[in-house]
């Protein structure tokens, strides 16, 4: 499953464990992060892309852009639409330029993942961290971490999307908030099950608007496609007590109606949600419940 981020909080193998030693190779974390600003933001040194990297992007754009329709949301298909990603790796002020004027956000530059807090400090301030460096070749069909195509091509294309971008400033806003109460590896579970791995409900049945999958060639097709996972109607509370594998197509997903919905159904304080959560039990990523209300 091409896709990307490493260990997260809420990840079923280690639910505590959040990435903490930036840059270090025991983590397995990429990227020079000597050269950062304090918010861990770097400039997009354009020249130091190689043939073979402009190479690579076009090839991995080309693959990807015929598996968008009929599998990813209109909404995606019209932003993506408008942005020129076909000749090679796109550039942060061209893309910028176009967020902000649809919906005022920011791009910025990273050398990889970043600290959970400077994350959702970022977001708060609607600018979304993309990793500047491209995948290698032998990571063609998968890749663990974000890089340059999973950010641009599975992330971008959303915040064009007023109602989305306000629930990513909103879920920046909430990570704030939920560090000081203990709470992200619930929290991060919604992230994980809307932004990275959501689906929406449309007459034409489900589509994909979530980053991992739409940046991933195998998933893409398999998660509105496949009979074989569970695609149960989203449900907050189930959500935040469902435990994910980052190392293999998601076994189930949720299922939104509308991107108002997602706004609006994460808009409540979750303040008394997370205290009831400490009383209940994790479920499995493959837990299927009585009210699971399933999605055909
Ligand atoms: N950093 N660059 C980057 N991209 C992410 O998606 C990201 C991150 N740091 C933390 C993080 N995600 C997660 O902890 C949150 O999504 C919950
Ligand atoms: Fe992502």
């Amino acid at each position: 499953m091409a896709r990307g981020t490493s260990t997260r909080p809420g990840e079923a193998s280690d639910p505590e464990d959040g990435p903490d030693n930036y840059g270090q190779t025991s983590h397995g974390l990429r990227g020079d992060y000597h050269r950062i600003r304090p918010d861990y933001t770097v400039e997009q040194d354009y020249g130091a892309y190689a043939e073979a990297d402009q190479d690579r992007w076009r090839r991995l754009y080309r693959r990807q852009i015929e598996l968008v329709p009929g599998r990813a949301c209109d909404e995606y298909v019209a932003a993506l639409d408008g942005l020129d990603y076909a000749g090679g790796i796109p550039r942060f002020e061209t893309v910028t330029a176009q967020l902000q004027t649809a919906t005022g956000w920011r791009l910025v530059a990273v050398p990889g993942l970043v600290p959970d807090l400077v994350f959702f400090e970022h977001l708060a301030n609607r600018r979304f961290p993309v990793t500047w460096w491209i995948r290698e070749e032998h990571e063609f069909d998968y890749i663990v971490e974000p890089d340059i195509f999973h950010d641009f091509f599975g992330h971008v294309p959303m915040l064009f999307t007023p109602v989305f971008a306000d629930y990513m400033e909103a879920y920046g806003k909430g990570g704030l908030k939920a560090e000081g109460l203990g709470a992200l590896k619930w929290l991060a579970r919604l992230y994980w099950y809307t932004v990275e791995f959501g689906l929406i409900r449309t007459a034409n049945g489900p589509r994909n608007y979530g980053a991992g999958i739409l940046s991933s060639p195998g998933e893409i097709d398999y998660a509105v496609r496949s009979p074989e996972p569970r695609r149960v109607a989203f449900d907050l509370k189930r959500i935040m007590r469902s435990l994910y594998r980052i190392d293999a197509f998601q076994e189930t997903y949720f299922v939104i109606e509308s991107f108002d919905q997602l706004f609006e159904a994460t808009a409540p304080d979750f303040t008394p949600l997370y205290r009831e959560l400490e009383t209940l039990e994790d479920l499995p990523a493959n837990t299927a419940l009585p009210q699971d209300r399933l999605v055909t």
